[in-house]
């Protein structure tokens, strides 16, 4: 059959199927359905007497940016562990050690992130983890688990690595704080806090005072909220696992019809990211990235860090202008399953999550075209992106459905205007 270009031939009948194949978004997110409002009206017992920016408190301006707690004195910092419970106690996770590895793979699968419904959860890959958790400058005491003395049990995690942050053009030095978990059966004790406190310790203990995380709630107070948009890859899987709808006056032969993606690549020059391509990338991702309010600054080792491809981890491809072999533009996405939870037939949900793009000798519509052929190829179901950055551009046009929750972003102990999502470029896996 031939392939179809969708948005070029068949626009009107798109927007229809669109519409209709998504009635509710998809579904899969760091997200949780409870009143917002409740919450902007309550003081955390935690998070009320940490530093950051109150939902009462006043609106941050571009004056304000900077530490909310500039008392920054490392003698003042507890030597001592935070205080467990009797029969727990505190363990480094050491990702190079197979068993250690493990441990915490099983654990996240296990325990992390589940979408409202209960019907996915998140199964970050042992090669993901080590790739995330080992970035240049991390440091063992920052993979953090508490763990039950007598069966070596793990019942929480939180884990941290360095990041250099660009705020309005201000050079911050933070830590990315991701993989806060605790296991499902000791939920609402007030571990959560007790990981945090302690993470926040040993960062402090390296003159760190900064964080940057994500989450699916809503605590004081995001610096952004953005949106996950998802592209249909696998159709039929994505139908039979319930991740997205189809509406009873569509069939199935027109919505793969319609979905489907063309066997070839569209762009001459390219191809997937070597060795040699990292100083190029550097150049054109760093220059790009400068257009952006709130974002990350790659050192040299960092992009060849988190993107020379893994396979199965991440994906990345460069355009090369072939009489120059100058580096133009630069595709990534980063493979992230989840589990599909009481299936009879499907396991696995393949999600590939979009990272980085860069487009400079074409327009970003036919480079995230190609980023879903090649997503395609490697046979994931469902292609995901954040509205961050400028892909939310491309997503009527190359049919991505809106899913229906939010990721916010937040920062600790540092001072940020509120910013669109547009704004906004920080991918954090
Ligand atoms: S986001 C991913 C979070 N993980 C999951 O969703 C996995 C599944 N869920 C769980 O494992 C648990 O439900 C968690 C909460 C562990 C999330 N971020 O122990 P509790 C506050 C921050 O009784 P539990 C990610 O990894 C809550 O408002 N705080 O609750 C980024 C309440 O405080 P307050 C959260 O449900 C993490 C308190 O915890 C979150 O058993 C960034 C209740 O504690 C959340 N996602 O456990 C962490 N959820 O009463 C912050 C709930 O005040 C880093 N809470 O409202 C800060 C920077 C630290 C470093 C600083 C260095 C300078």
């Amino acid at each position: 059959m031939e392939d179809t270009k969708p948005d070029e031939n068949n626009e009107k009948l798109i927007e229809d199927m669109s519409r209709l194949l998504n009635p509710n978004g998809m579904s899969f997110n760091r997200k949780k359905r409870i009143n917002e409002e409740d919450i902007k009206n309550r003081v955390g017992k935690f998070w009320g007497n940490q530093p950051v920016p109150q939902f009462k408190g006043e609106e941050i301006t571009e004056n304000d940016i900077g530490p909310i707690d500039s008392n920054n004195d490392l003698e003042k910092v507890d030597k001592e562990q935070v205080l467990l419970p009797k029969g727990y106690t505190w363990w480094d996770v050491d990702i190079h050690n197979e068993n250690d590895l493990t441990k915490l793979y099983e654990f996240l699968r296990d325990n992390y992130v589940e979408d409202d419904d209960g019907m996915f959860r998140f199964d970050y890959s042992r090669e993901f983890l080590k790739w995330h958790l080992s970035a240049p400058g991390y440091l063992k005491q920052w993979h953090c688990a508490i763990i039950r003395e007598d069966k070596k049990q793990m019942m929480g995690f939180i884990s941290g690595i360095p990041v250099h942050m660009l705020v309005y053009d201000k050079h911050v030095k933070m830590i990315e704080i991701n993989f806060l978990c605790v296991k499902s059966n000791l939920r609402s004790k007030r571990l959560a806090p007790v990981l945090i406190k302690e993470i926040t310790r040993r960062v402090h203990l390296q003159n760190i005072w900064q964080a940057v995380y994500t989450a699916g709630v809503l605590l004081p107070k995001p610096i952004s909220t953005c949106t996950y948009y998802h592209r249909n890859l696998n159709i039929k899987k994505l139908l039979d696992v319930k991740f997205t709808y189809l509406s009873p006056a569509l069939n199935i032969t027109r919505a793969k019809s319609v979905y489907k993606i063309a066997k070839d690549t569209t762009i001459q020059g390219l191809r997937e990211m070597e060795k040699d391509d990292v100083e190029g990338v550097f150049k054109i991702l760093n220059e790009h990235l400068q257009k952006y309010k709130v974002r990350f600054h790659y050192s040299m080792d960092e992009v060849a860090h988190w993107f020379l491809p893994r396979s199965k981890v991440v994906y990345s491809y460069i355009v090369e202008n072939l009489e120059t072999g100058e580096i133009t533009d630069f595709i990534s996405f980063y493979s992230l399953p989840s589990t599909v939870l009481n299936h009879d037939v499907h396991k696995t949900l393949f999600a590939a999550y979009s990272f980085y793009n860069v487009a400079n000798s074409v327009t970003v519509k036919e480079l995230v075209r190609n980023a879903l052929i090649l997503a395609n190829r490697e046979k994931f179901d469902v292609f995901n992106a954040l509205n961050i950055c400028e892909n939310e551009k491309v997503f009527n046009d190359l049919l991505f459905g809106q899913g229906d929750g939010s990721l916010k972003y937040y920062f600790y102990n540092y001072a940020c205007p509120q910013i669109k999502p547009n704004e906004l470029a920080l991918v954090l896996i």
